[in-house]
């Protein structure tokens, strides 16, 4: 049985990748770091079947020590501070953890096991302010923000590890990904739930800042086995992951309430200039005809498709919620 250790696995993400991993036959580790409370809600289905071991991406040994504990073959890097927002009022954590945790985590794969094949969660915020649209893995970075620029640092030491030791490292660069269990800080889920409560008489309105950026959104349950894909290879290599579309965040809110069956929605809107950023990314779309050539992976759920799986989501949570 292959061993996986997956970091940041009480995210989005690590949750949709251990259920993955689990159903193609995989004994799952996952690294969560310590809390004041414990944050395993998006886990909790399947926590009977995985395995959490205690470390953090700020500390070095204990991520060694963990890989020396699973001995895994393949690790899946997830963990990040991952809100665009905070990086600006935490820039420092945000390149601890974001950027030089990454280095860390290559430094122990190198030091306990070189042949441990190595993901990392790259992302489409390096392209930032675009050079050249759609966007593929040989688009020049501009990034816009401090966690832009600490995951092009995480993307270049994966490169530079997979060229100064061989290592099976590859980096996933990976635009938007919603679902369900999206925090509640990102702007799709922040709609998504908020017009759920609007529906239900629970909130007056939703308060949002720049509703013209465009994004290529796709649904994470597909994205995580892009990852996986990758590390099946016979080569590391890096690969854009996207839809190939982008929409408003205008056009998610109108569809949003359409599906919530709410007219007159521009009413519930409210602009809020303490929303806007020091620097937006405006427009992005993704050309991931590399992934679907070698890895074979096209993504299965529509923008509408997710659109009305989050919202239908949301109700049901709220009207689950207030029966308690
Ligand atoms: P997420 O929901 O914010 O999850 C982040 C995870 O990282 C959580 O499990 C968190 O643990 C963990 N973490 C944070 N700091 C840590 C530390 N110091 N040590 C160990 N674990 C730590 O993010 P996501 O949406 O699943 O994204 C997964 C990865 O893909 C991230 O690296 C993100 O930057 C990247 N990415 C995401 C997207 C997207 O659209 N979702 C697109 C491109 C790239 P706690 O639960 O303890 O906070
Ligand atoms: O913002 C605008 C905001 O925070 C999307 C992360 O997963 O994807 C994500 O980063 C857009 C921006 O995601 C609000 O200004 C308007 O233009 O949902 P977001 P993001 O910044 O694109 C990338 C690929 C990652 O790697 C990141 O980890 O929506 N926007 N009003 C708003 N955004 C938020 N959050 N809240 C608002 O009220």
């Amino acid at each position: 049985m292959k061993k996986a250790l997956i970091t940041g696995i009480t995210g989005q993400d690590g949750s949709y990748l251990a259920e993955f991993l689990l159903s193609k036959g995989y004994m799952v580790y996952g690294l969560t770091r310590r809390t004041s409370t414990v944050n395993n809600e998006r886990i909790k289905h399947i926590q009977e079947k995985i395995t959490l071991v205690q470390g953090d991406l700020l500390d070095q040994n204990s991520l060694s020590n963990a890989l020396v504990e699973v001995g895994p073959e393949e690790v899946y890097n997830l963990a990040a501070q991952s809100f665009v927002g905070t990086s600006w009022n935490q820039p420092v954590l945000t390149g601890e953890i974001t950027a030089l945790g990454v280095v860390r985590m290559l430094e122990a794969i190198r030091m306990v096991n070189p042949k441990i094949k190595f993901y990392q969660a790259s992302s489409s915020e390096m392209f930032g302010k675009v050079v050249e649209s759609p966007q593929t893995e040989r688009t020049r970075f501009y990034p816009r923000s401090p966690y832009g620029v600490a995951k092009a640092y995480g993307h270049y030491i994966t490169v530079n590890y997979r060229e100064s030791y061989s290592l099976f490292a590859c980096s996933g660069i990976l635009f938007n990904h919603e679902s369900p269990r999206r925090g509640l800080e990102f702007v799709t889920r922040k709609i998504t739930h908020g017009v759920a409560r609007i529906a239900l008489g629970l909130q007056k309105e939703i308060s949002l800042g720049n509703l013209h950026s465009k994004r290529d959104w796709g649904f994470a349950g597909d994205y995580v086995e892009a990852m996986w894909l990758m590390l099946q290879q016979d080569f590391a290599d890096d690969y854009v992951i996207a839809t190939g579309e982008n929409h408003s965040v205008k056009e998610f809110v109108e569809l949003a309430f359409k599906y919530a069956k709410i007219t007159n929605w521009e009413k519930y809107l409210k602009i809020d200039k303490k929303l806007l950023r020091p620097a937006e990314v405006d427009f992005l779309i993704g050309n991931a005809t590399k992934a679907k050539k070698v890895l074979g992976w096209t993504p299965k759920v529509s923008f509408n498709d997710l659109v009305k799986l989050m919202v239908e989501n949301d109700i049901k949570r709220e009207k689950e919620n207030q029966r308690v």
